[in-house]
């Protein structure tokens, strides 16, 4: 069974672009590498304690589960990833 390409990803926090694979469509056991565009941490997130990003990936008419990765603003800070400064607007 092959998916026919392409391969989309629906997010709620970012956009992602799929890179074809190369003949049309998703073979069985094949990979396709998705890449998304930075999400850039807010001071609402911050005032939050967390922030959490779910994904799916369809093609050919079906849907992947929900993927779901949340991360603490302690991991935030600790982890060094971008944040926005509350304080500076
Ligand atoms: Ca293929
Ligand atoms: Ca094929």
């Amino acid at each position: 069974m092959t998916l026919d390409e392409p391969v989309t990803i629906a997010d709620d926090k970012t956009t992602a672009t799929c890179a074809p694979s190369g003949d049309g469509d998703l073979d069985v056991s094949e990979t396709v590498i998705c890449t998304a565009v930075n999400y850039i941490v807010t001071g609402g997130d911050i005032g939050a304690g967390s922030v959490t990003n779910t994904a799916t990936a369809s093609a050919d008419g079906a849907t992947s589960p929900p993927d779901t990765v949340t991360v603490y603003a302690e991991l935030i800070f600790k982890d060094g990833f971008e944040s926005a400064d509350p304080d500076e607007g």
